[in-house]
């Protein structure tokens, strides 16, 4: 109750820090307000995983100007999208069982408009997709065809995202085949963005190629609002990587952002929803989840579920690498 009743006060004052400067120095104004930060950090992006690194400054270049979150997301993870070296993101990515590259993506901005695009196939940067879904339409997710269909409307161009490398490694598999989709310490790599900009706009976005030789068809948390992402403009926002089916089971990116609302730090939320996986599942074999958060004043946390999970962060001091913290270690 206690942590709640500061998260209001923590409320009233970020909004007027917000709108005065960018970073705001709030003494203790009385002894029971312990947990305030004493800065307001903005802009400031993270984004999931070493490629953050690249995504991060992309965004940062929109940021550092004055340019808004929702800019600075979708120019973000298009770095990734675009990126053949990267095998679960965009162009390069892993394909499903069958051989295809599907796609999942979504964007949320700071007034809870969202856009999503499901299992779509030949497009290389599905985040632009899903934000024309957002802006253009009366929707929030189209899949497959028709979001191909959508997209090439759009003017979008037709790319083929299967690359040689991803071609041999699929033939790999395919010399056994084993449906074993799964999220061990190497095959994990979704980027999930989040950007506070200097108006105090938060924005998110998450893109990804999923399972490495899912089911055709399958798709994961990353486009779904809610699970893979979630914006909420009064309190934070949050992302997650990882096995999108656990993410999905306990609604993962709105859970962390819900926990946020009720005074916890971006951290503790992020290792709550992770306990909450957990706890849901009798089988943690593979089971990697990660989340990171970010809130209205910049603070910033991530958790996950086995070690080596990490997040790229770029504020007014740098652009660097954060370990996770975890609850468990692989061996
Ligand atoms: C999915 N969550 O499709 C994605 C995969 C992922 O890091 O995050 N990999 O389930």
């Amino acid at each position: 109750m206690k942590s709640r009743r500061n998260f209001i006060k923590l409320s009233a004052l970020g909004s007027a820090a917000v709108l005065t400067s960018s970073c705001i120095s709030s003494e203790k104004d009385s002894k029971e307000e312990t947990k305030i930060p004493k800065i307001v950090a903005k802009p400031i992006v993270i984004s999931t995983w070493i490629h953050g690194m690249e995504a991060n400054a992309s965004a940062w270049e929109i940021l550092k100007n004055g340019g808004n979150s929702l800019d600075a997301v979708e120019a973000g993870v298009r770095v990734t999208e675009s990126d053949p070296e990267n095998s679960s993101v965009g162009l390069g990515g892993l394909p499903d069982r069958d051989g295809f590259v599907t796609l999942d993506a979504c964007i949320m901005d700071h007034e809870n408009n969202c856009g999503a695009i499901g299992c779509i196939q030949d497009i290389e940067n599905p985040i632009s997709v899903a934000r024309k879904v957002m802006e253009d339409t009366p929707h929030v997710m189209l899949v497959g065809d028709g979001a191909k269909q959508f997209a090439i409307e759009k003017g979008f161009e037709e790319t083929n995202l299967l690359t040689e490398n991803s071609k041999k490694a699929w033939e790999k598999w395919k010399e056994e085949s084993k449906y074993q989709p799964i999220i061990n310490s190497e095959n994990h790599d979704t980027i999930g963005l989040l950007a506070l900009d200097e108006s105090g706009n938060l924005a998110g976005a998450c893109t990804t190629s999923g399972m490495a030789y899912k089911l055709h068809g399958r798709v994961g948390d990353s486009p779904i609002i809610g699970a893979g992402l979630f914006v909420d403009n009064e309190v934070g926002a949050a992302c997650a990587t990882g096995v999108g089916e656990a993410v999905i089971r306990i609604a993962g990116s709105a859970i962390v952002v819900e926990l946020m609302r009720n005074g916890m730090s971006p951290n503790d939320a992020c290792k709550e929803a992770v306990n909450r996986i957990i706890n849901k599942h009798k089988d943690l074999t593979n089971m990697q989840v990660g989340f990171i958060a970010l809130n209205k004043f910049g603070e910033t946390g991530g958790y996950s579920v086995y070690e080596g999970f990490n997040y790229a962060q770029y504020d007014k001091n740098s652009n660097q690498m954060i370990d996770a913290e975890f609850d468990r270690n692989w061996g």
